[in-house]
Parts: C-alpha cells; sequence; structure tokens
C-alpha cells in the first residue's frame, strides 16, 4: 500500500474504546470494519444506531454508516491495518491476575488473514509484555511471515501497543485531541503506526518500545487510584476527627505545589480500580504502595456502608434517598460502582425504607431484587426521605438548591452541598462530611 492511500481498516472489539474509534477513523475516510462477537452489536451498528452511551457517538455512527466507511460484522476480513480493543479483565482466580485471552483470541483471527505489509495494533490495557506475548503467538501460526523484533531480518508486518487514554463522557473530544504514545516492537514499527494514527488524532504521538507504552497506560491510572486514595483516607481522618475534609482540602489546594483529588464513596469503573493490579501482579513485592492504594479506596466504600448504617440506625423508619449508582458523575456506566456497592447493601440491610434515585437507570440493577428498595425520582426523594445519602456527583444533584433539602439530614460522600454545615448529631441539615 502506498502512503497516500487509505488504509483498510479492521477494529477488533466495539466496546466504549473500538466503536468510537472505529468512527473516527471511518470518519477520517479510512473504510472500517469493525468486528464483535455480539451478533445484537453487529446488527445494532450496521442499522447506523449504537448500543453504548456516549456524547455525539450517535450522529457519528449514524454518518459513516450511511456514507458506507463503517460495516459491521461477525467474521473477520483482511485489511490493512488492525485495531484491537477487547477487554483485559481478571481471572476468576481471587487474585486480580490479568485475563489476556481476548487479546490472544483477537490475535489468533488476525493471524488466519494477515498478509505481508499489515500492521497490528493493540489498544487495549495490558500487562507488560503482551504485545511480545501477541508476536510470539502469530509468529507460531504464521510461519511464513517474518515478525518484528525475531530476526534481524525485514519483517514482513509491524506490531505496535497504543493505549487509549480518553474520558468517558468526552470520547470522542478525547480520542482525538489527546497525545499518544505509540510503542513499537521495534522502531521501524512505531513509525507505522506513528502515520496511521496521524490520520486522525490531533495531539501529540510520541513513540516508544511496547512495553514502555503497556506500563505508561497502567501508570497513568495507577497514579490517580493513589491519589484517590489519599483523598479518601484524609476524609476518614477527618471523618474520626470531627472536620469537614472539604474544607480541608480546599484549603490545602490554596498551596502552589498541592492539588489535592476529590473524596468519594471509593473508586469505581473497568479501568482506575483494575489497572494498578496490572503492575501489582508483575512486580508485587515491588509495589506496595500501588496496593495500599488499592486497599484504601475499597475500605472507603465499607466505610461509607457502615456510617450510612449508623445513620440509618440511629434514626428508624425515617425513609431514606441514596442518591446515585453510577460509577462517576453524569454517565449511566453502573459496572464497579461503588455507589451502587453502597446502595444495594443499604437496600439488602433497610429494604423497603431505601429508595433509589438514579437518572440515568430505567430500572434497578438485578441484586436489589425482592430488597423492597425501589427507584424513584429526585423530586419524589427530596418530598417523602428525611435523610438523604448522596453518592454520586450527577449535576441533577448539584443543582439541587438548600431549601429543597433543608428538611434532611445528608450524609454528602461527593461533596456536592458545601453550604450543609456539620453539625454531628444535630438535625435538620445533619452533613456528615466524609
Ligand atoms: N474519583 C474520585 N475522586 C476524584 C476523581 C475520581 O473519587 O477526584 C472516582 C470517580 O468517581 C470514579 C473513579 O474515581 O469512581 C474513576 O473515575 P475517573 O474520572 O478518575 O476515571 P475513569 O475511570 O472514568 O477514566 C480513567 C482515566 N484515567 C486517568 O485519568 C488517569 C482516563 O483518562 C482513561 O482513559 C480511563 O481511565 C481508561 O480507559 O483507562
Amino acid at each position: 500500500m502506498r502512503s497516500d492511500e487509505k488504509p483498510q481498516v479492521c477494529v477488533i472489539g466495539l466496546g466504549y474504546i473500538g466503536l468510537p474509534t472505529a468512527a473516527i477513523i471511518a470518519r477520517a475516510n479510512c473504510p472500517v470494519t469493525g468486528i464483535d462477537v455480539s451478533e445484537h452489536v453487529v446488527e445494532t451498528i450496521n442499522r447506523g444506531e449504537i448500543h453504548i452511551e456516549e456524547v455525539d457517538l450517535d450522529g457519528l455512527v449514524r454518518g459513516v454508516v450511511q456514507r458506507g466507511m463503517l460495516k459491521a460484522s461477525t467474521q473477520i476480513l483482511p485489511a490493512d491495518v488492525f485495531v484491537i480493543a477487547v477487554p483485559t479483565p481478571f481471572v476468576h482466580d481471587g487474585n486480580h491476575t490479568p485475563d489476556v485471552s481476548y487479546v490472544m483470541a483477537a490475535a489468533t483471527e488476525v493471524a488466519g488473514v494477515l498478509k505481508k505489509g499489515d500492521c497490528i495494533i493493540l489498544e487495549s490495557t495490558s500487562p507488560v509484555g503482551t504485545t511480545e506475548q501477541m508476536r510470539d503467538l502469530i509468529a507460531g501460526l504464521r510461519p511464513d511471515l517474518r515478525l518484528p523484533g525475531l530476526t534481524g531480518e525485514t519483517p514482513d508486518v509491524s506490531i505496535a501497543y497504543c493505549p487509549e487514554r480518553v474520558l468517558p463522557g468526552k470520547i470522542l473530544e478525547e480520542l482525538t485531541h489527546n497525545d499518544r504514545s505509540i510503542g513499537g516492537i521495534t522502531p521501524r514499527c512505531a513509525r507505522k503506526a506513528l502515520a496511521f494514527y496521524k490520520r486522525f488524532v490531533r495531539g501529540t504521538c510520541v513513540t516508544t518500545d511496547a512495553k514502555s507504552a503497556e506500563m505508561t497506560k497502567l501508570v497513568e491510572n495507577a497514579y490517580r487510584d493513589v491519589n484517590i486514595a489519599f483523598a479518601n483516607e484524609l476524609s476518614m481522618i477527618a471523618d474520626h476527627m470531627g472536620l469537614d475534609v472539604w474544607e480541608v482540602i480546599k484549603l490545602a489546594n490554596r498551596h502552589p505545589r498541592v492539588n489535592i483529588l476529590q473524596p468519594g464513596p471509593g473508586v469505581g469503573g473497568h479501568c482506575i480500580a483494575v489497572d494498578p493490579y496490572f503492575i501489582i501482579h508483575g512486580a508485587p513485592e515491588q509495589s506496595p504502595l500501588i496496593r495500599t492504594g488499592r486497599e484504601v479506596n475499597d475500605a472507603k466504600m465499607h466505610h461509607v456502608v457502615a456510617r450510612a448504617e449508623r445513620l440509618i440506625a440511629d434514626n428508624p423508619g425515617i425513609p431514606v434517598a441514596c442518591l446515585g449508582l453510577a460509577f462517576k458523575a453524569n454517565i449511566d456506566d453502573f459496572r464497579e460502582s461503588p455507589a451502587r456497592f453502597v446502595a444495594s447493601r443499604l437496600a439488602r440491610k433497610f429494604g423497603a425504607q431505601i429508595s433509589i434515585v438514579e437518572p440515568y437507570a430505567g430500572e434497578l440493577p438485578v441484586e436489589f431484587k425482592d430488597t423492597g428498595a425501589e427507584l424513584v425520582d429526585l423530586d419524589h426523594a427530596l418530598e417523602t426521605c428525611g435523610i438523604l445519602i448522596v453518592l454520586v456527583d450527577h449535576d441533577v444533584f448539584r443543582v439541587v438548591p438548600s431549601e429543597e433539602r433543608a428538611g434532611a439530614m445528608v450524609y454528602d460522600t461527593r461533596g456536592i452541598w458545601p453550604d450543609a454545615s456539620i453539625e454531628p448529631g444535630s438535625k435538620p441539615g445533619l452533613r456528615l462530611a466524609s
């Protein structure tokens, strides 16, 4: 393929990263086939619709499907560039061992259609060494092709690792504008992948080796996890000392070199609460801080459950509203959510005394079944509940004026209502700050 020709691209995995990536590449006028194991996902996309919620993604996908630039399939097809964006969960062994089997399954599929000149790019968050492991697998399956980094000869195909770093809710914007690290198995592989990303990324693309790029992704999320753990630990210390953690953080952050993050009910999602374990698994003896950060953030969830249980038990019969189930503000993603964990534990213990407000949910998740807890709208909760437990900082909660919650006791785990004063043990207007 000449460098001025548009490559035919195959994106494997059409989830939160793969689908937006496929759509953005298609928008850059490269024909894209998106591959997914789910017939439902493939049919939905081929109708020009989407199966996930993400700002502006519906219009983009509709447009590129209508123009014939994006097609979905369950069967892999030959292409010039393969982008692998499949999940990397844990093995179910209780040890947080990374499971790269989806990556290897995708690589096996690619090996079946691979030809000389092709480029394979792994985007899935992966333990260090996975890109080389993928290369070794393909080398075994395709002895007719020269794979990079195995012999001194010029390889027939290129293989690189390029992690995504997008924030849910801003995926399209960040896919285009964020800087990217592109790690080649060899410098030549990195240059080949760089030329591809330059077609649709406006941020700076920096080339490196594959292992450094793999580690960079893990480090970014471990850094955030450890920093959130610091904020969460502070919140538990402040709770113990009877201090308002939000006030302390606000004041400390006025120091020019201090920037403490925000405490919450714990850390959720499938990235920040997961990726640090990929480092811990690779270097268990060398990662006590990262491990402790994970433990602190998990402990915060249990601290919130215990604190809320005490508040409810001390006020028997008062209706309680848990505000939010999502793992963070303004999204409809409830996977690995500390808010969902806390609310379901309270529902199990206090049953019909608990109402759940989640504007992004049509129904309660399965673990609320038979608890007696109900999904209600915000106005109903404000009118009927004497205890409000803020678990997610959705904008719709943030803007509730103080008059509308004046009669209620508030346990604000996100610090969204700074006007409520801390008066432990008093009501109304009680604000437990952590
Ligand atoms: N959180 C806090 N306090 C804070 C910030 C976040 O409690 O001050 C909580 C959130 O409520 C949420 C969790 O942390 O439960 C994670 O939220 P997040 O906004 O920090 O991150 P994610 O999981 O949505 O996206 C992260 C991002 N990584 C970094 O910011 C380093 C994103 O750029 C990555 O692309 C994404 O992980 C990913 O896919 O790896």
